[in-house]
Protein backbone atom coordinates (compact mmCIF):
# COMPACT_ATOMS: atom_id res chain seq x y z
CA UNK A 1 0.00 0.00 0.00
CA UNK A 2 3.17 2.49 1.14
CA UNK A 3 4.90 1.99 -2.36
CA UNK A 4 1.57 2.81 -4.10
CA UNK A 5 1.21 6.20 -2.03
CA UNK A 6 4.84 6.94 -3.11
CA UNK A 7 4.52 6.40 -6.42
CA UNK A 8 1.30 8.08 -6.79
CA UNK A 9 2.58 11.10 -5.03
CA UNK A 10 6.10 11.18 -7.01
CA UNK A 11 4.11 11.13 -10.19
CA UNK A 12 2.01 13.46 -9.16
CA UNK A 13 4.93 16.37 -8.25
CA UNK A 14 6.77 14.94 -11.61
CA UNK A 15 3.15 15.76 -13.21
CA UNK A 16 3.52 19.01 -11.91
CA UNK A 17 6.94 19.49 -12.25
CA UNK A 18 6.28 19.31 -16.15
CA UNK A 19 3.02 21.60 -15.81
CA UNK A 20 5.53 24.12 -14.37
CA UNK A 21 7.85 23.92 -17.29
CA UNK A 22 5.16 23.93 -19.91
CA UNK A 23 3.71 26.85 -19.11
CA UNK A 24 6.70 28.60 -18.37
CA UNK A 25 7.92 27.46 -22.25
CA UNK A 26 4.38 28.55 -23.33
CA UNK A 27 4.92 31.68 -21.37
CA UNK A 28 8.18 32.31 -22.78
CA UNK A 29 6.82 32.01 -26.66
CA UNK A 30 3.37 33.72 -25.15
CA UNK A 31 5.60 36.67 -22.54
CA UNK A 32 2.92 39.68 -21.61
CA UNK A 33 3.73 43.00 -22.62
CA UNK A 34 5.38 43.76 -18.95
CA UNK A 35 7.65 40.62 -19.49
CA UNK A 36 11.18 41.90 -20.15
CA UNK A 37 12.31 40.27 -24.00
CA UNK A 38 14.14 36.96 -22.85
CA UNK A 39 17.63 36.38 -22.39
CA UNK A 40 17.35 33.19 -24.92
CA UNK A 41 15.67 34.73 -27.80
CA UNK A 42 13.08 32.90 -28.87
CA UNK A 43 14.05 30.71 -32.59
CA UNK A 44 10.43 31.26 -33.62
CA UNK A 45 8.77 35.13 -33.31
CA UNK A 46 7.31 35.16 -30.22
CA UNK A 47 3.94 36.23 -29.51
CA UNK A 48 4.39 39.38 -27.64
CA UNK A 49 4.49 42.99 -28.95
CA UNK A 50 7.81 43.75 -30.65
CA UNK A 51 9.81 47.14 -32.15
CA UNK A 52 10.17 47.98 -35.61
CA UNK A 53 13.69 46.37 -35.62
CA UNK A 54 13.09 42.86 -33.37
CA UNK A 55 9.97 42.66 -35.93
CA UNK A 56 12.52 42.79 -39.41
CA UNK A 57 14.62 40.53 -37.33
CA UNK A 58 12.34 37.55 -37.39
CA UNK A 59 10.69 38.79 -40.92
CA UNK A 60 13.88 39.82 -43.06
CA UNK A 61 16.08 37.82 -42.67
CA UNK A 62 16.57 33.86 -43.38
CA UNK A 63 18.05 33.80 -39.18
CA UNK A 64 17.71 35.74 -36.06
CA UNK A 65 21.81 35.43 -35.95
CA UNK A 66 23.44 36.42 -39.26
CA UNK A 67 26.11 34.19 -38.55
CA UNK A 68 23.40 31.16 -39.25
CA UNK A 69 22.60 31.98 -43.08
CA UNK A 70 24.02 30.18 -45.41
CA UNK A 71 24.17 34.21 -47.69
CA UNK A 72 25.93 35.89 -44.96
CA UNK A 73 29.64 36.02 -45.25
CA UNK A 74 33.39 37.69 -44.56
CA UNK A 75 35.61 37.94 -47.20
CA UNK A 76 38.86 37.15 -46.98
CA UNK A 77 41.55 38.40 -49.66
CA UNK A 78 44.93 37.06 -51.14
CA UNK A 79 47.20 38.87 -53.57
CA UNK A 80 47.77 36.85 -56.64
CA UNK A 81 50.96 35.63 -58.32
CA UNK A 82 52.08 35.81 -61.80
CA UNK A 83 51.03 39.67 -62.80
CA UNK A 84 53.63 42.85 -63.31
CA UNK A 85 51.75 46.14 -63.24
CA UNK A 86 55.32 47.93 -63.99
CA UNK A 87 55.30 48.92 -60.50
CA UNK A 88 51.98 50.49 -60.46
CA UNK A 89 53.00 53.48 -62.78
CA UNK A 90 49.90 53.29 -64.48
CA UNK A 91 50.96 51.99 -68.15
CA UNK A 92 49.55 48.64 -67.21
CA UNK A 93 45.81 47.81 -66.04
CA UNK A 94 44.09 44.45 -64.94
CA UNK A 95 40.79 45.14 -63.70
CA UNK A 96 36.87 43.48 -63.95
CA UNK A 97 37.43 40.19 -63.79
CA UNK A 98 35.38 37.59 -65.70
CA UNK A 99 33.64 34.73 -63.39
CA UNK A 100 35.94 31.98 -63.30
CA UNK A 101 35.70 28.92 -65.05
CA UNK A 102 37.14 25.35 -65.06
CA UNK A 103 38.17 23.83 -68.20
CA UNK A 104 41.37 21.29 -69.57
CA UNK A 105 42.27 20.90 -66.07
CA UNK A 106 42.64 24.54 -65.20
CA UNK A 107 41.36 27.80 -64.10
CA UNK A 108 40.48 30.39 -66.26
CA UNK A 109 39.83 34.18 -66.08
CA UNK A 110 38.95 37.19 -69.05
CA UNK A 111 39.75 40.17 -67.79
CA UNK A 112 40.23 43.84 -69.03
CA UNK A 113 43.86 44.62 -70.06
CA UNK A 114 45.44 47.69 -70.72
CA UNK A 115 49.27 48.12 -71.59
CA UNK A 116 49.88 51.55 -72.53
CA UNK A 117 52.92 53.90 -73.23
CA UNK A 118 51.58 56.18 -70.67
CA UNK A 119 49.32 56.39 -67.90
CA UNK A 120 46.04 57.44 -68.71
CA UNK A 121 44.90 61.35 -68.40
CA UNK A 122 41.86 61.07 -66.53
CA UNK A 123 37.97 60.96 -67.91
CA UNK A 124 37.62 64.62 -66.95
CA UNK A 125 40.84 65.38 -69.69
CA UNK A 126 39.03 62.80 -72.07
CA UNK A 127 39.58 65.74 -75.16
CA UNK A 128 43.27 64.70 -74.63
CA UNK A 129 43.15 61.19 -75.07
CA UNK A 130 44.67 59.86 -78.57
CA UNK A 131 45.20 56.57 -79.99
CA UNK A 132 47.64 55.70 -77.44
CA UNK A 133 47.08 58.28 -74.63
CA UNK A 134 44.23 56.46 -72.43
CA UNK A 135 41.32 58.75 -71.37
CA UNK A 136 40.08 56.04 -68.43
CA UNK A 137 42.18 52.96 -66.90
CA UNK A 138 39.72 50.98 -68.68
CA UNK A 139 39.77 52.91 -72.24
CA UNK A 140 42.41 51.70 -75.17
CA UNK A 141 41.59 47.95 -73.99
CA UNK A 142 41.53 44.41 -75.37
CA UNK A 143 40.12 40.91 -73.49
CA UNK A 144 43.37 39.37 -71.80
CA UNK A 145 43.16 36.12 -70.36
CA UNK A 146 45.04 34.03 -67.62
CA UNK A 147 44.77 30.16 -66.28
CA UNK A 148 45.37 29.05 -62.83
CA UNK A 149 46.09 24.99 -61.17
CA UNK A 150 45.67 26.57 -57.84
CA UNK A 151 43.60 30.22 -58.06
CA UNK A 152 46.27 31.65 -56.21
CA UNK A 153 49.43 31.64 -59.31
CA UNK A 154 48.51 32.69 -62.57
CA UNK A 155 49.94 32.35 -65.77
CA UNK A 156 48.86 35.46 -68.53
CA UNK A 157 48.20 33.93 -71.69
CA UNK A 158 47.70 36.88 -73.47
CA UNK A 159 44.86 38.71 -75.55
CA UNK A 160 41.59 36.53 -76.27
CA UNK A 161 39.39 39.29 -77.47
CA UNK A 162 41.64 42.31 -79.08
CA UNK A 163 39.75 45.18 -80.23
CA UNK A 164 38.11 45.05 -83.30
CA UNK A 165 38.68 47.60 -86.41
CA UNK A 166 36.98 50.65 -86.88
CA UNK A 167 33.34 51.31 -86.79
CA UNK A 168 32.99 47.58 -85.00
CA UNK A 169 31.23 48.07 -81.57
CA UNK A 170 34.48 48.25 -79.52
CA UNK A 171 36.91 49.67 -81.70
CA UNK A 172 38.09 52.27 -79.27
CA UNK A 173 37.84 49.64 -76.04
CA UNK A 174 36.75 46.53 -75.45
CA UNK A 175 36.22 45.71 -71.44
CA UNK A 176 34.61 44.25 -68.72
CA UNK A 177 33.94 41.09 -69.93
CA UNK A 178 32.13 38.23 -69.18
CA UNK A 179 32.09 34.42 -69.74
CA UNK A 180 28.88 32.06 -70.69
CA UNK A 181 29.30 28.26 -71.89
CA UNK A 182 26.31 27.17 -73.69
CA UNK A 183 26.04 24.85 -75.97
CA UNK A 184 29.18 23.44 -75.93
CA UNK A 185 30.86 26.67 -77.14
CA UNK A 186 31.81 29.90 -75.34
CA UNK A 187 31.19 33.22 -75.07
CA UNK A 188 32.71 36.29 -73.88
CA UNK A 189 30.21 39.58 -73.39
CA UNK A 190 31.56 43.03 -73.21
CA UNK A 191 31.60 46.67 -73.10
CA UNK A 192 31.83 47.82 -76.38
CA UNK A 193 33.40 51.46 -76.45
CA UNK A 194 33.19 53.25 -79.70
CA UNK A 195 34.32 57.03 -78.34
CA UNK A 196 37.35 57.03 -75.76
CA UNK A 197 35.61 57.05 -71.97
CA UNK A 198 35.09 60.70 -70.39
CA UNK A 199 34.29 62.28 -73.53
CA UNK A 200 30.45 62.29 -73.23
CA UNK A 201 30.09 59.97 -70.01
CA UNK A 202 31.44 56.22 -69.71
CA UNK A 203 29.20 55.15 -72.60
CA UNK A 204 29.09 52.21 -74.48
CA UNK A 205 26.75 48.92 -75.34
CA UNK A 206 27.58 45.48 -74.91
CA UNK A 207 29.04 43.24 -77.87
CA UNK A 208 30.14 39.32 -77.97
CA UNK A 209 32.41 37.23 -79.24
CA UNK A 210 31.95 33.60 -79.54
CA UNK A 211 34.82 30.31 -79.91
CA UNK A 212 34.91 26.59 -79.71
CA UNK A 213 37.50 26.64 -76.93
CA UNK A 214 38.04 28.73 -73.67
CA UNK A 215 41.57 29.13 -75.11
CA UNK A 216 39.78 30.27 -78.37
CA UNK A 217 40.31 31.43 -81.30
CA UNK A 218 37.54 34.42 -80.04
CA UNK A 219 35.55 35.96 -83.47
CA UNK A 220 33.94 39.08 -83.11
CA UNK A 221 30.33 38.85 -83.96
CA UNK A 222 30.22 42.63 -84.43
CA UNK A 223 27.04 42.90 -83.37
CA UNK A 224 25.61 45.24 -80.21
CA UNK A 225 23.42 42.39 -78.29
CA UNK A 226 22.48 44.47 -75.63
CA UNK A 227 21.51 47.92 -76.88
CA UNK A 228 21.57 51.14 -74.86
CA UNK A 229 17.82 51.83 -74.05
CA UNK A 230 16.08 54.55 -75.80
CA UNK A 231 16.08 58.34 -74.98
CA UNK A 232 15.18 59.11 -71.72
CA UNK A 233 15.13 55.88 -70.17
CA UNK A 234 17.22 54.62 -67.07
CA UNK A 235 20.16 52.55 -69.86
CA UNK A 236 20.24 55.02 -72.47
CA UNK A 237 24.05 55.31 -72.25
CA UNK A 238 25.35 53.11 -70.15
CA UNK A 239 25.02 49.23 -70.59
CA UNK A 240 28.03 48.18 -68.23
CA UNK A 241 29.27 44.62 -66.69
CA UNK A 242 27.42 42.39 -68.60
CA UNK A 243 27.24 38.52 -66.41
CA UNK A 244 25.67 36.02 -67.95
CA UNK A 245 23.96 32.79 -66.18
CA UNK A 246 21.62 30.15 -67.71
CA UNK A 247 18.30 30.03 -65.97
CA UNK A 248 14.88 28.02 -67.16
CA UNK A 249 17.07 27.06 -70.24
CA UNK A 250 17.80 30.84 -71.15
CA UNK A 251 20.61 33.24 -71.04
CA UNK A 252 19.83 35.56 -68.03
CA UNK A 253 22.12 38.94 -68.66
CA UNK A 254 22.58 40.58 -65.51
CA UNK A 255 24.00 44.58 -66.47
CA UNK A 256 24.34 47.46 -64.68
CA UNK A 257 23.20 51.26 -66.04
CA UNK A 258 24.31 54.02 -64.21
CA UNK A 259 21.99 57.12 -64.42
CA UNK A 260 20.32 60.22 -63.06
CA UNK A 261 23.61 61.75 -63.46
CA UNK A 262 23.49 65.30 -61.54
CA UNK A 263 26.71 67.12 -61.54
CA UNK A 264 25.78 69.12 -58.37
CA UNK A 265 25.58 66.23 -56.07
CA UNK A 266 27.94 63.82 -55.09
CA UNK A 267 28.33 61.06 -56.04
CA UNK A 268 26.95 62.24 -59.44
CA UNK A 269 25.28 59.36 -60.69
CA UNK A 270 22.61 56.89 -59.61
CA UNK A 271 23.49 53.19 -60.24
CA UNK A 272 21.50 49.66 -60.65
CA UNK A 273 21.43 46.71 -62.08
CA UNK A 274 18.99 45.22 -64.89
CA UNK A 275 18.37 41.96 -66.69
CA UNK A 276 18.20 40.85 -70.10
CA UNK A 277 17.05 37.11 -71.10
CA UNK A 278 17.44 35.72 -74.49
CA UNK A 279 17.24 32.02 -75.97
CA UNK A 280 20.27 32.16 -78.05
CA UNK A 281 23.52 33.39 -76.80
CA UNK A 282 24.00 35.53 -79.79
CA UNK A 283 20.46 37.11 -79.22
CA UNK A 284 17.90 38.96 -78.96
CA UNK A 285 18.23 39.86 -75.91
CA UNK A 286 14.59 41.33 -74.26
CA UNK A 287 14.97 43.75 -71.19
CA UNK A 288 13.08 42.42 -68.50
CA UNK A 289 10.09 45.07 -67.63
CA UNK A 290 10.86 45.22 -64.02
CA UNK A 291 14.08 46.60 -65.21
CA UNK A 292 16.24 48.01 -62.96
CA UNK A 293 16.26 45.04 -60.79
CA UNK A 294 18.43 45.87 -58.27
CA UNK A 295 18.70 49.15 -56.73
CA UNK A 296 22.02 49.59 -56.36
CA UNK A 297 25.86 47.79 -56.55
CA UNK A 298 28.16 48.85 -59.00
CA UNK A 299 29.81 45.94 -60.78
CA UNK A 300 27.65 42.56 -61.34
CA UNK A 301 28.59 39.45 -59.03
CA UNK A 302 25.90 36.57 -59.19
CA UNK A 303 25.38 33.11 -58.52
CA UNK A 304 23.02 30.26 -58.96
CA UNK A 305 21.32 29.74 -55.38
CA UNK A 306 18.86 26.69 -54.22
CA UNK A 307 16.36 27.92 -57.27
CA UNK A 308 16.86 31.51 -56.92
CA UNK A 309 20.04 33.45 -57.68
CA UNK A 310 21.90 35.76 -55.32
CA UNK A 311 23.92 38.86 -56.05
CA UNK A 312 27.16 40.91 -54.26
CA UNK A 313 25.60 44.23 -54.03
CA UNK A 314 28.48 46.20 -53.31
CA UNK A 315 29.96 50.03 -53.70
CA UNK A 316 26.62 52.21 -54.03
CA UNK A 317 23.13 52.67 -53.74
CA UNK A 318 20.90 52.22 -50.61
CA UNK A 319 21.52 49.27 -50.20
CA UNK A 320 25.69 48.41 -50.80
CA UNK A 321 27.11 46.33 -48.62
CA UNK A 322 24.71 43.50 -48.92
CA UNK A 323 23.98 39.86 -49.97
CA UNK A 324 20.71 39.79 -51.39
CA UNK A 325 18.39 36.91 -53.60
CA UNK A 326 15.59 36.66 -55.71
CA UNK A 327 13.75 33.44 -55.44
CA UNK A 328 12.58 33.94 -59.14
CA UNK A 329 15.84 35.82 -60.19
CA UNK A 330 14.29 39.40 -60.93
CA UNK A 331 12.89 40.45 -57.62
CA UNK A 332 15.87 40.92 -55.10
CA UNK A 333 15.25 40.95 -51.38
CA UNK A 334 18.49 41.82 -49.07
CA UNK A 335 19.94 38.42 -47.46
CA UNK A 336 22.19 40.06 -45.12
CA UNK A 337 24.53 42.58 -44.49
CA UNK A 338 28.17 42.49 -44.92
CA UNK A 339 31.18 44.32 -45.07
CA UNK A 340 34.40 44.65 -47.37
CA UNK A 341 32.83 42.76 -50.23
CA UNK A 342 34.60 42.04 -53.15
CA UNK A 343 34.50 44.56 -56.12
CA UNK A 344 33.92 43.60 -59.53
CA UNK A 345 33.87 40.15 -58.29
CA UNK A 346 34.32 37.24 -60.48
CA UNK A 347 33.51 34.21 -58.27
CA UNK A 348 34.37 30.39 -59.56
CA UNK A 349 30.45 29.23 -60.25
CA UNK A 350 30.99 25.50 -60.77
CA UNK A 351 27.16 25.92 -61.71
CA UNK A 352 26.51 28.84 -63.29
CA UNK A 353 25.62 27.58 -66.82
CA UNK A 354 23.93 24.06 -65.80
CA UNK A 355 20.66 25.93 -65.15
CA UNK A 356 20.26 24.43 -61.83
CA UNK A 357 17.54 24.25 -59.83
CA UNK A 358 19.88 24.28 -56.62
CA UNK A 359 22.45 26.31 -56.94
CA UNK A 360 25.36 25.52 -54.39
CA UNK A 361 26.68 28.64 -54.17
CA UNK A 362 30.42 29.98 -54.11
CA UNK A 363 33.66 30.33 -52.05
CA UNK A 364 35.89 32.02 -54.17
CA UNK A 365 36.63 34.39 -56.99
CA UNK A 366 38.82 37.22 -58.22
CA UNK A 367 37.82 40.55 -58.25
CA UNK A 368 39.86 43.61 -58.19
CA UNK A 369 41.42 46.93 -56.27
CA UNK A 370 41.10 49.99 -57.96
CA UNK A 371 43.44 52.84 -56.75
CA UNK A 372 46.30 50.30 -55.71
CA UNK A 373 48.35 52.27 -54.22
CA UNK A 374 46.90 55.62 -54.21
CA UNK A 375 46.86 55.49 -58.07
CA UNK A 376 43.71 55.72 -59.48
CA UNK A 377 45.38 54.24 -63.10
CA UNK A 378 46.38 51.35 -60.89
CA UNK A 379 43.79 48.57 -60.50
CA UNK A 380 45.18 45.08 -59.62
CA UNK A 381 43.28 41.85 -59.34
CA UNK A 382 43.34 39.99 -56.13
CA UNK A 383 41.62 36.93 -54.86
CA UNK A 384 38.79 36.79 -52.33
CA UNK A 385 37.22 33.79 -50.36
CA UNK A 386 34.13 33.75 -48.69
CA UNK A 387 31.31 30.97 -47.56
CA UNK A 388 28.51 31.74 -49.74
CA UNK A 389 27.95 27.98 -50.39
CA UNK A 390 25.84 25.07 -49.33
CA UNK A 391 28.54 22.83 -49.23
CA UNK A 392 30.41 23.90 -46.53
CA UNK A 393 30.23 26.10 -43.28
CA UNK A 394 33.20 28.48 -41.92
CA UNK A 395 32.78 29.59 -38.83
CA UNK A 396 36.35 31.82 -39.72
CA UNK A 397 34.27 33.06 -42.52
CA UNK A 398 31.24 33.96 -40.19
CA UNK A 399 32.08 36.88 -37.65
CA UNK A 400 30.39 39.72 -37.23
CA UNK A 401 32.53 42.50 -38.09
CA UNK A 402 36.43 42.98 -39.02
CA UNK A 403 38.86 45.31 -36.72
CA UNK A 404 40.17 48.14 -38.64
CA UNK A 405 43.67 49.57 -37.84
CA UNK A 406 44.46 52.67 -36.07
CA UNK A 407 46.55 53.40 -39.64
CA UNK A 408 43.09 52.28 -41.73
CA UNK A 409 40.89 54.81 -39.80
CA UNK A 410 43.52 57.41 -40.00
CA UNK A 411 44.24 57.06 -43.87
CA UNK A 412 40.63 58.46 -44.31
CA UNK A 413 41.26 61.99 -42.93
CA UNK A 414 39.68 65.42 -43.11
CA UNK A 415 40.10 67.42 -46.02
CA UNK A 416 40.53 70.96 -45.78
CA UNK A 417 36.85 72.27 -46.34
CA UNK A 418 35.80 70.16 -43.43
CA UNK A 419 38.73 71.49 -41.01
CA UNK A 420 37.46 75.22 -41.87
CA UNK A 421 33.87 74.13 -40.88
CA UNK A 422 35.17 72.30 -37.58
CA UNK A 423 37.29 75.85 -37.11
CA UNK A 424 34.49 77.83 -37.59
CA UNK A 425 31.97 75.75 -35.33
CA UNK A 426 34.35 75.93 -32.17
CA UNK A 427 34.99 80.17 -32.86
CA UNK A 428 31.06 80.08 -32.70
CA UNK A 429 31.17 78.65 -29.65
CA UNK A 430 33.77 81.15 -27.76
CA UNK A 431 31.47 84.34 -29.18
CA UNK A 432 28.43 82.91 -27.75
CA UNK A 433 30.30 82.95 -24.08
C1 LIG B 1 33.99 49.30 -63.87
C2 LIG B 1 32.69 48.83 -64.49
C3 LIG B 1 32.65 49.25 -65.94
C4 LIG B 1 32.77 50.74 -66.05
C5 LIG B 1 34.21 50.92 -65.63
C6 LIG B 1 34.87 49.83 -66.44
O1 LIG B 1 34.03 49.17 -62.50
O2 LIG B 1 31.59 49.32 -63.77
O3 LIG B 1 33.84 48.82 -66.60
O4 LIG B 1 32.61 51.15 -67.40
O5 LIG B 1 34.24 50.67 -64.22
Amino acid sequence: MKRIFFLLTASLFLFSCQQNKTTEAVEATETTTNEEFPFFIPSEKPNRPLSAAVERNYDAYENIRPEQSELYTQFKYTKLKGFDYNGGDGTITRRDPSKVIYENGKYYVYYTGRKSPVRPVGMSRAKEATDVIPSADWDLSDIWYATSEDGFTWKEEGIAVPRPPKPEPGWRSVTTTDILKFNGKYYLYFQAFMEASGLRGDFCPVSVAWADSPDGPWHHTGKIVIPNGPDGSWDQFSIHDPYPLVHDGKIYLYYKGDFDKRPELKPSKIRMQGLAIAEDPLGPFVKHPLNPVINSGHETTLFPFKEGVAAIVQRDGQEHNTIQYAKDWVNFEIASITELLPVAGGPFVPDAFTDTKDGRGITWGISHIINADGNWNHTMLVRFDCDLSQDIHDDDMKHHHYNYSPEFHFSHRLNGKQKDRIKKQTEALKHQE
